[in-house]
């Protein structure tokens, strides 16, 4: 699963990406293979199964703070976007090279209108945000029109959607997404050969919003006029979902907390000072308490997260461990790890994501809170904690 981050220059993207793969917390020296440099880890925040159980977990691969736990998932700083990048001007091949690659988006969004359509700043309010939620869509939808159109334009061969499939696997674009598009339009695929250039872009239209879902961070909220514009956009756009953000907010206060200035736990609405701040530091923060937190109740860069990974793409979180009683691992670790898997996993998925070997090896499954077998076909749900049974 990879969440892309996307939008124009300026908007503030690099401050979201950052604020967004900033740590909650340490924990210890980490197994996580060296990344691609546009990719990092963010984290999903989530209710800890520690709390309810009445233990004091030790984890291995997710921060858990009062409760609450970060589990890790690839963000990609996708490549800016710029106008006729479907031309391949610029570094138009680059960005959309990075796009095909998300499962889902975060689109920054300058809502405060302050930057023009190549990022150029302009005075507040000057640009409608509404045309970069456009912009964006049409980029792809362009592109993605023209791959289409070469493809299957005038083709003497019956096209099926295996066919089509085929040409978009390196987009992510799956069977299931071809079909529902197919489905729940008047588009015949029998006859893609002959449509006009208008049915491919409305092809292509579906595919993206079936195959990227998109959640839009209007951002740049500490500012009156974002949070003015946002009110509208919302009207005009009921299809899309925005989030309210402040992506300068969370990384002052994410930066402030990894250095032991503040305790602050990501999303919250509130902060406590547990440092002695310079007077810079102490206006900064009383600017996020004031412009954002009082105001918004949290700064949105977490609840993009999580909206994103938790009902965009259906993620749910589980907890493998080796001993059922005790809930822990190998090494007699309270609820080590967390994994995120696709909601309708079974513990079999489960086995496999966590090794090849447990996989191959799988017999069975307990499920921890009941003490029961569970059928390898049985339906993962959201914070069980499982013990995968393998043969010797
Ligand atoms: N007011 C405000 N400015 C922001 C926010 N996030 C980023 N910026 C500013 O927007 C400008 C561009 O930010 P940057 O992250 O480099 O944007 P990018 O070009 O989209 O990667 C910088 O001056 C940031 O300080 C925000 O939440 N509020
Ligand atoms: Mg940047």
């Amino acid at each position: 699963m990879l969440v892309g981050v996307v939008g124009k220059a300026n908007v503030g993207k690099s401050t979201f990406f950052r604020a967004a793969t900033l740590a909650p917390a340490q924990i210890g020296p980490h197994p996580f293979v060296t990344i691609e440099p546009n990719k990092a880890i963010g984290y999903v925040k989530t209710k800890c199964p520690c709390m309810k159980l009445k233990v004091k977990c030790n984890p291995n691969n997710s921060p858990c703070i009062d409760g609450n736990r970060f589990v890790p998932f690839e963000i990609l700083d996708v490549a800016g976007l710029i106008p006729g990048a479907h031309l391949g001007k610029g570094l138009g091949n680059k960005f959309l090279d990075d796009l095909r690659r998300a499962d889902c988006l975060i689109h920054v969004l300058d809502a405060a209108g302050s930057t023009d359509e190549k990022g150029n700043p302009i005075p507040l309010g000057e640009r409608n945000p509404s045309e970069d939620i456009l912009f964006l869509k049409e980029e792809f939808d362009f592109w993605l029109q023209n791959i289409l159109i070469k493809h299957f334009k005038d083709k003497k061969q019956k096209i099926s959607i295996k066919d089509v499939e085929e040409v978009l696997s390196g987009l992510k674009i799956k069977k299931e997404h071809i079909s529902k598009v197919i489905n729940t339009s008047e588009l015949k695929l029998e006859q893609i050969s002959k449509w006009d250039d208008e049915k491919f872009l409305k092809f292509a239209i579906g595919l993206r919003s079936e195959s990227k879902p998109i959640i839009t961070s209007a951002n740049k909220c500490d500012l009156s006029k974002a949070r003015e514009n946002i009110k509208i956009l919302k009207k005009e756009h009921l299809e899309d979902i925005f989030i309210p953000t402040s992506a300068e907010s969370e990384l002052v206060l994410r930066e402030a907390n990894e250095k032991n200035l503040v305790k602050y736990i990501p999303g919250e609405k509130n902060f406590e000072i547990t440092g002695d701040l310079s007077k810079k530091q102490e206006g900064a923060l009383k600017f996020v308490k004031e412009k954002v937190l009082n105001i918004l109740g949290n700064t949105g860069v977490q609840q993009c997260l999580n909206k994103a990974v938790l009902e965009l793409l259906n993620f749910i979180v589980v907890y493998p461990v080796e001993d059922e009683n005790k809930l822990t691992d190998k090494q007699g670790r309270i609820l080590p790890d967390a994994y995120l898997i696709k909601k309708g996993s079974t513990p079999l998925n489960l086995a496999h994501k966590i090794h090849s070997d447990i996989g191959k090896n799988f017999i069975g499954a307990i499920d921890c809170k009941t003490k029961r077998k569970i059928s390898k076909q049985t339906e993962l749900k959201h914070n069980d904690i499982i013990k995968i049974l393998t043969k010797k």
